[in-house]
Formats: C-alpha cells, structure tokens, sequence
C-alpha cells in the first residue's frame, strides 16, 4: 500500500517560484512514490476579500499551471475544494471542539489580520479549522508544505489527537513534509520577508507566467546588499535567496555554485541567474499555453478527480459524525 499524500493551494494572486521551489516541484518529483491528492482551496481563497469573477477565473488558471508544472492526472488527484462538500461540513465539526486558544496562537492569523483591518473576517480566523479537515478527510500520512504552514499543520495534528481522544480513534495524525532546501523563498524586493502571493509590489516575486523579460529584470532588480563576496550565508539574507534560487533550479550542490562565482560579481550571478529561472520555467508556460487551448478539458480533469476521490472524504466526514452523535 502507497501512503497517501495531501497538500492544498490557494487560487490567489499569482502562483510564484517560492510556491514552485517549496512545494509543487517536490509535489511533482514524489508522485510516482504515493498515492496522492492535490487541492486548489477556493474555500481558503474566500477567507479574505476575492472578486468572484476572477476567483473561477484563477482557480482554473491555477489548476492548469499545476498540470502544466507536471502533475500527472493518472498518478494524483487535483480537484477544487469546494466541488466536495465534506471539507466544509467537517470543518464545521472541528470548530465545535477546537479551544479558541489554540487558534489565538496562530502567526499566520496575527500576520495577515494585522495587514487587512477592520476586514478581517471569521473565516480568516478559522481557516487552520479547515485546512485540518481537507487533510484529515484522507487519512493523509505526509502533507508536503512550506515552511510557513508548519504550525497549522502542529494544530492539525493536535486536533486529530484530540479528536481520537475524546471519541476514540477517528483520525489519522498527518506528519509534515518540509524540505531542507527551498521550504522559505524570500522577496526579491525585500529578502527578510516570505515571498507571498499577496504582496502588491511588482518586483517582489516572480510568477510561473512572467514573460523572458519580466524574469530578467525582476532578479536583475532583486535587493542584495553592499558586501562584493558571493556565498551561502544566512546572514545575508539577499544573496543567500538568489543563491537558493539558483541551487534548485540548476541542481548543482552550494560548493560548486560558490566555485562558480569566486571572483565575480553580483551582476554575473544575477545574469546567469535570470536565464536559468527563464529556461526551467519554460517547458512550464509552453505547457500551460497547450493546456488552455481547451479549458474544458483541464474541467473535466477536475471533476473525474473530485468524483474519484468523494468516497473517501464521505466515508471519513460519516465516522465522525456518527461519533460526536449526528444524524
Ligand atoms: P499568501 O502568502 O498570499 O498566503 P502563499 O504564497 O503562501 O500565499 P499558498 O497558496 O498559501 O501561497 O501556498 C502554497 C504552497 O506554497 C504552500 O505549501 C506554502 O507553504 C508554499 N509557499 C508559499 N510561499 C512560499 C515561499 N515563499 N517559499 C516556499 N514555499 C512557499
Ligand atoms: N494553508 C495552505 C493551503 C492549504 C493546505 C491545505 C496545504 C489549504 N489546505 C491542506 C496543505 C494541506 C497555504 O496557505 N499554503
């Protein structure tokens, strides 16, 4: 028997190479090894403000970038979220139990509520609530995440222990799966943050879509700072990100990068750096652009998933129900 592997993705903004490097590439080289199933979370997306129209729009933009980014429809599952209810219905559940102050202790709630204000909604708060059911659905063994989503996946481990220890077992306790390398991209503008989908500033990431140009002048612009040497060092937060980059998207080892560049300059790095990033990125757009000559056929992928995969989500969203004494 294959584990199982989950992981989910928001169709918001724009699908950047921190999203690429830390999750859907290591999505992609794992999925002959599990059994796996991939989710773009539209109900996560609407925790904060969406326009509706582009919210369909994205969604599918995102589905077919995952395809196109290599996930195989005959080896993984890749469905939307809201095409199976359980997710919504079992959240609900968990929320009945789930001690407020161990939603209170969640950094991405603090950080993203700090920046929208008086906008932020329950749903925000809640969302660990849900991103828990769409992996305890499964029976999930691994969810391949980046580093950012660590502490919900604590809180959903904890919530599955809980849970098992209230009304007997009913849940398996995922385990994370944070790669050594790539787990944290940092912005191109500003290296000490995450580089994130919701960032307004154009030089901050570059998209699985950015055109040759885009690519060369993002990297050509990104912060560095005022030190000539060129190495892996954390303390450097702008040429350790570039670097990183580079590692991943050139598969070559830190000694033979840091070999490559002794003597040289940040322009080279950068130089060299935007042509790699335009060349791995490549066969990805080429790809995409196929794909969406036919969008009904990227649908269809979707929902042959979705029905495959609802049997499992029911049965599990049934046991608990029938443990806390519904229905
Ligand atoms: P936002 O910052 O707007 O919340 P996001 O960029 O974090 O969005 P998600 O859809 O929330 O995007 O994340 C998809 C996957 O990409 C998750 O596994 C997440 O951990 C990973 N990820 C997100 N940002 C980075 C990053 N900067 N470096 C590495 N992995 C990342
Ligand atoms: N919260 C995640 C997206 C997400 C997810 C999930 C990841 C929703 N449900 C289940 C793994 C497993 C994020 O913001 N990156």
């Amino acid at each position: 028997m294959k584990k199982r592997v989950f992981s989910g993705i928001q169709p918001t903004g724009n699908i950047h190479i921190g999203n690429y490097l830390g999750a859907v590439k290591n999505w992609v080289a794992s999925q002959s090894e599990y059994e796996n199933i991939f989710c773009v979370v539209d109900l996560h997306a609407i925790t904060v403000p969406q326009d509706p129209k582009a919210l369909r729009q994205k969604t599918r933009e995102l589905a077919g970038l995952l395809f196109a980014a290599g996930i195989d429809p005959e080896q993984s599952a890749l469905f939307i979220q809201s095409h199976i209810s359980a997710h919504s219905e079992l959240a609900w559940i968990l929320n009945c139990f789930i001690p407020m102050g161990w939603m209170q202790r969640m950094t991405q709630f603090k950080e993203k509520s700090e920046k929208l204000k008086e906008q932020v909604s329950t749903g925000l708060f809640d969302y660990p609530a849900l991103m828990a059911a769409d992996i305890l659905l499964y029976d999930t063994d691994y969810v391949p995440v980046g580093e950012d989503q660590k502490q919900h996946l604590e809180l959903t481990r904890d919530v599955a222990q809980r849970f098992n220890a209230i009304y007997g077992d009913t849940f398996k306790p995922p385990e994370p799966v944070i790669a050594k390398t790539g787990a944290r991209i940092m912005g191109l503008d500003d290296p000490t943050r995450k580089m994130s989908k919701s960032e307004a500033d154009p030089g901050h990431a570059v998209n699985l879509l950015d055109s040759p140009r885009e690519i060369i002048h993002k990297i050509k612009r990104a912060t560095t700072d005022s030190l000539k040497e060129i190495r892996f060092d954390e303390s450097r937060p702008g040429v350790n990100n570039l670097l990183t980059i580079y590692q991943l998207f050139s598969g070559l080892s830190r000694e033979e990068i840091a070999a490559r560049y002794e003597g040289k300059g940040y322009g080279d790095l950068k130089k060299d750096l935007g042509e790699l990033v335009v060349e791995g990125l490549r066969p990805v757009q080429t790809r995409y652009q196929e794909l969406t000559q036919d969008p009904a056929y990227i649908d269809s992928l979707l929902v042959a998933s979705a029905n495959r995969i609802r049997p499992i989500a029911e049965r599990t969203l049934r046991r608990a129900q029938e443990r806390v004494g519904l229905g």
